[in-house]
């Protein structure tokens, strides 16, 4: 057998959207749940990320019961459709009592809504089988600086998460960072934050993070080398790949789409370090451009996918020997064009024009 990683996909059903945008409405329709769990085999995706309102719709209106019996038929579809669900993400940025922060927010019944909310999500999990939590803490940060107090915040962030190690002692949490949007700055803005956090908590061997690409590039940061960083820290429990064009709105494009050598690196990061092998998911976070048509509404998951796969094939054929033989030259000029040049799949200088080496030999003459 090979013994090349076989990378397993995963993406979520809200991949799938709408359209709508801060400055108008759908332009397609919606799917249903069970509509878009059949799709996920045929475009080569096996795992499926949630949130707990995925799974359940309208789960705040619904007794425990009532909860539990909606997960199990999502959790029977799951295996009906040879899928495992990836994790669970609490969705703590929608409801009105989420306006002020969900664990951060100034009001103690809205904290405690928050944690109940959470702990839903924990039971949610255990029905579709998946051990895997993930926190994005979509407005845990502050829009204006004096509204709140940062250290409590920090304080509360991290009695959250010990309060979900302990109600169930076979979850991981997994911590999603973002610097900004919904909120003017976000508390765990990076992946070095949410590591810190998972060393404080009650038992660091089970809070890791979750890198999404566009997440790191508008906080500045190099993607691969953020997962480096969380992969050199055995840290690394997923990523969202996608794509972002700079310091903007948080775009989401398919992967590689915005810079195809930061995509190559991030692969690169990944594929180097074995990451996937025990199981863990290529996992997509994109968004469906609006004008896409109906019919296209899987497009960028069956890109993003293609593309990961072409990037991981230059991974694998990347001319190491040649690379080292540069390093040790100290000769970076040449190691960028000689992986520009793999990228653009050219073997070799093809353009007329002299190289520059061979115009300094002949000076010397
Ligand atoms: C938004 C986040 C969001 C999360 C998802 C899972 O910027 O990327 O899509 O990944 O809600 O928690
Ligand atoms: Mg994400």
């Amino acid at each position: 057998m090979s013994d090349l990683t076989q990378y397993r996909f995963s993406f979520g059903p809200w991949n799938i959207s709408e359209g709508a945008d801060p400055f108008g409405p759908e332009v397609r329709s919606p799917y249903t749940l069970e509509e878009k769990l059949g799709w996920y085999r045929p475009l080569g995706f096996e795992g499926v990320q949630f949130h707990d309102d995925d799974v359940v719709e309208g789960l705040d209106g619904l007794e425990h019961l009532q909860i539990i019996k909606r997960a199990r038929e999502v959790g029977q579809a799951l295996r009906d459709h040879g899928l495992v669900a990836e994790f669970v993400a609490p969705r703590l940025w929608f409801d009105p009592r989420t306006i002020d922060g969900g664990y951060t927010s100034n009001s103690p019944a809205e904290r405690q809504y928050a944690l109940d909310r959470s702990v839903k999500a924990i039971d949610i999990a255990r029905e579709i089988e998946t051990p895997n939590i993930v926190l994005w803490l979509a407005r845990e940060g502050s829009y204006v600086r004096e509204s709140k107090n940062a250290k409590t915040a920090y304080a509360r962030i991290l009695d959250a998460v010990n309060l979900l190690l302990e109600y169930d002692d076979s979850i991981q949490v997994w911590i999603e960072p973002k610097p900004n949007e919904p909120m003017d700055h976000a508390y765990v803005p990076t992946i070095g934050h949410a590591i810190a956090l998972a060393y404080q908590s009650a038992d660091p061997s089970r809070v890791s993070g979750l890198i999404e690409t566009a997440h790191a590039v508008l906080a500045g940061l190099d993607p691969s080398d953020e997962m480096a960083f969380a992969l050199a820290h055995d840290k690394l429990a997923s990523v969202h790949l996608n794509d972002q064009n700079g310091l903007k709105f948080d775009q989401d494009k398919s992967f590689g789409a915005a810079n195809l050598r930061s995509a190559y690196n991030q692969v690169r990061v990944l594929e180097q370090n074995g990451f996937g092998r025990r199981g863990e998911f290529i996992g997509l976070d994109v968004k469906l451009m609006r004008t896409q048509k109906q019919d296209g509404s899987m497009a960028h998951l069956a890109n993003s996918r293609e593309f990961f796969l072409h990037l991981l094939d230059k991974v694998r054929t990347t001319d190491t020997a040649l690379q080292d033989q540069l390093i040790a030259d100290r000769n970076y000029e040449e190691l960028e064009a000689y992986t520009l040049r793999h990228l653009l799949g050219v073997s070799a200088r093809v353009f007329e024009g002299a190289a520059p080496q061979q115009l300094q030999s002949a000076a010397k003459v």
